[in-house]
Order: C-alpha cells, then sequence, then structure tokens
C-alpha cells in the first residue's frame, strides 16, 4: 500500500466510523406510531355519527390552520414553514419571506390568524419561537400575504411583540393568537418551564395572556397600567403552557385551554387583571409525582379552571362551533387532545361546563388544532411528521 491510499483508507474508516456514531440520528422514545388516516372513518356520538374525513397529508407537524376567503387554507408547520393548501388537499410551495424560527423541543412556527380585515389589508399575523442567540423567547408579527398561483410570499413582516425576557429552553412557549371583537389581539404565552415561579410575577410577559394592538402599542384600557412595575401587556396572569384559545362569538370572552403539569390541565375563560394561579394552585402534580409547591387547588384571590382534565389530554386547539349546518353543535366549545388523540365537546351553561363528550376515540392521532371550516365542517390538523388536515362532520340521529 502506498501512503496515499493508506491515508485515503484511514480516512474512509474514519468516515464510516463517523457515520456509524452520528446516524441514525437520536430518536426518543415514542409510542406506536400512529398511521395517517386514508380512508373516511365513523365514529359514534350521542348526537348521531361523526365522520372523520382526511383532505390533506404530507404536512410536517402542523400546527395552525387559517381559512382564507376563497376556501383555501393557509397551514403553519412547526419546523418553519407556512403554506397554502386548497380546498381539495393539494399542498402549495413553501411561501417565501418568513423569519428564522427556533424550532427545538416545543419551538418553531406557532400559529397564524387572518387580521380582521384581511380581505382589504392582506394582512396575517402569526407568532413563533424567535432565535434569539443563546436565548430565545415567543414572537408575534404581522406580515402581508401575496399569494401567486398554488405559493406566494409574506412581504413587510414586522414584528410587533417579543415575550420578554427570553430564555434558553425548548418548552412552554404558547401560543395562540385571538382577535377580539374590538380589533385588538389576545396572545396567549406558556411560562417557559424552568421559570414557572415567574408566572406570578407581573413584571414579564411568563405564563400570561397579553393584549396589544395590530402595530404592537397597548390598548389604553389594559387592566395592569396601573399596577406599578407590571408589563404594560398583561390580561392575565398564573398560566402554565395555554396552547388553545377561542373566542365566544357572541359574548366575545376569550377562553383558554392550558397544560397542567401531571394532570391538571385547564379551561379558563380569562378575565382583565385576573390571576389564574400556576403554579401556586393547580390540580396535578410534577411529573415526578411531588406535589407543586403546597400542593394546594383552591386559594382565595387565585381563579379556579372552568374545568380541569386529571389525567391531562395535553389539551391543543380550541374552536367555538356556531355554524348552522349541525345546530346540534352549536354553543359548543371543542378541545382537540395530543395525549389521547380525541376532540372533546364541551357544553356551556353561560360560563359553566355543564358536559364533555370525547369523540373520535381510538382515532389515535395526535389533536393539534381545531377550527370550524366555511363549510360547517370542523377541520383538525395532526401533529404527526405527515401530518393531516381532517375534516369532521355529524349525521344526527
Ligand atoms: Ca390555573
Amino acid at each position: 500500500m502506498t501512503p496515499r491510499s493508506k491515508t485515503l483508507l484511514l480516512v474512509a474508516l474514519l468516515l464510516g466510523l463517523g457515520r456509524l456514531l452520528l446516524y441514525p440520528p437520536f430518536q426518543p422514545a415514542q409510542a406506536a406510531r400512529s398511521t395517517a388516516l386514508t380512508a373516511a372513518r365513523e365514529f359514534p356520538s350521542a348526537l348521531g355519527t361523526v365522520t372523520v374525513t382526511p383532505v390533506a397529508q404530507g404536512l410536517e407537524n402542523p400546527w395552525s390552520l387559517a381559512f382564507l376567503p376563497d376556501g383555501r387554507m393557509l397551514v403553519t408547520e412547526r419546523p418553519g414553514r407556512m403554506r397554502v393548501v386548497s380546498a381539495d388537499g393539494q399542498l402549495g410551495d413553501a411561501l417565501s419571506g418568513l423569519p428564522a424560527v427556533h424550532a427545538e423541543g416545543q419551538g418553531g412556527l406557532l400559529d397564524v390568524v387572518l387580521a380582521p380585515d384581511y380581505a382589504t389589508s392582506s394582512e396575517i399575523l402569526f407568532c413563533y419561537a424567535e432565535p434569539r442567540g443563546n436565548r430565545n423567547g415567543t414572537a408575534v408579527a404581522r406580515a402581508r400575504l401575496v399569494l401567486k398561483g398554488d405559493g406566494g410570499a409574506l412581504e413587510n413582516v414586522q414584528v410587533i411583540f417579543r415575550q420578554q425576557p427570553g430564555i434558553d429552553s425548548n418548552h412552554h412557549f404558547g401560543c395562540r393568537l385571538v382577535f377580539a371583537h374590538d380589533g385588538s389581539l389576545f396572545v396567549t404565552l406558556g411560562d417557559r418551564g424552568s421559570e414557572r415561579e415567574q408566572a406570578q410575577r407581573p413584571e414579564n410577559h411568563l405564563g400570561k395572556v397579553v393584549r396589544i394592538r395590530r402595530d404592537g402599542s397597548v390598548p389604553p384600557d389594559n387592566p395592569f397600567l396601573r399596577t406599578a412595575g407590571a408589563a404594560p401587556a398583561l390580561w392575565s396572569i398564573g398560566h402554565r403552557n395555554i396552547q388553545g384559545a377561542a373566542l365566544h362569538p357572541l359574548t366575545g370572552q376569550l377562553w383558554t385551554t392550558e397544560h397542567g403539569p401531571k394532570g391538571g390541565d385547564e379551561l379558563n375563560a380569562p378575565k382583565p387583571g385576573r390571576n389564574y394561579g400556576w403554579p401556586v394552585i393547580t390540580h396535578g402534580v410534577n411529573y415526578s409525582g411531588t406535589a407543586v409547591g403546597e400542593g394546594i387547588s383552591e386559594k382565595q384571590g387565585l381563579e379556579p379552571p372552568r374545568l380541569h382534565w386529571t389525567p391531562s389530554i395535553a389539551p391543543s386547539g380550541l374552536a367555538f362551533y356556531h355554524h348552522d349546518r349541525f345546530p346540534a353543535w352549536r354553543g359548543n366549545l371543542f378541545a382537540g387532545s395530543l395525549k389521547f388523540g380525541l376532540l372533546a365537546r364541551l357544553t356551556l351553561d353561560g360560563e359553566n361546563i355543564t358536559g364533555e363528550e370525547r369523540l373520535l376515540e381510538g382515532l389515535n392521532q395526535r389533536i393539534r388544532d381545531v377550527r370550524q371550516g366555511p363549510d360547517g365542517a370542523l377541520y383538525l390538523l395532526t401533529d404527526e411528521a405527515d401530518g393531516a388536515v381532517l375534516k369532521v362532520t355529524l349525521a344526527t340521529k
């Protein structure tokens, strides 16, 4: 062997060893993989047969869905892409112009909503885990959506809100965006996991709902404006990780779902200036099984949830049903479950929860988002590497 071929052999051996060490990439242990739905499936329910129909597939961990006026869907994928999906399920090209996202752990591109005047402004708003050097944090941006064919671009991207402080963590980013009837924007924010005590402190944005205007300014009637040292954008405090939010279509009240620790997932109707208790009160326990704080679930001055799920369902998208197509569902609140892959149908009397029915049990898909479509069906996103848009309809008895 010549010295040259010896060197080549050594390099080849080292490369081979490197490949062996590095590939396949480390895969965390996972529950049995669910298989994508390829045909419609029927599920029984108290009100009739519920049918789930696959609409689109091939989305990578889709997080949020917004219907465009032409009936197409704008979908975010957590790794940092946004694309238009046609009503018959064709995926358009990824849109250009998106900012860099911190796509690690629970981070990435999260919610997207159309501005109330989208028809004339073409403006959308979205939130994402923003890389900030060796830290990161949830940010909200506005942009003009310019569609061309089945693709397009985001233009004039402008960050209007940054959760402060940034944290070095891959957990609990929130984030849902909901427009109030007065045009202000609710943003739901997580406690970033390692900083849960901060959810009680009004000087930061960790574990909070904030309310801002579309240009990022603070509405003059925000509830903490007269509290010394408080962050002016705050609406409510003491939250853990809110990943579901919806506005009641008639009352305009904001409703939210948040992930508890082990148990203690919550449904709340956050009121201005109130404290929702995390981590002082909770119906959950630490993942290790030990008590959170004093291990109490009630305390004067702290708001109890409207409902808690123990064991946890890991609630995700949240939507009120208010279409004429399925009158039996009108006024109901639907919450997706990541953990159990089901859809919870909640009935309400005012702000009291009077019943819960668990739909789609056995579907075995992590439900990430829930939206009412313009056709009156419910639309779901599945949080899978080969994620889908699913349509849910009801045939009443
Ligand atoms: Ca709470």
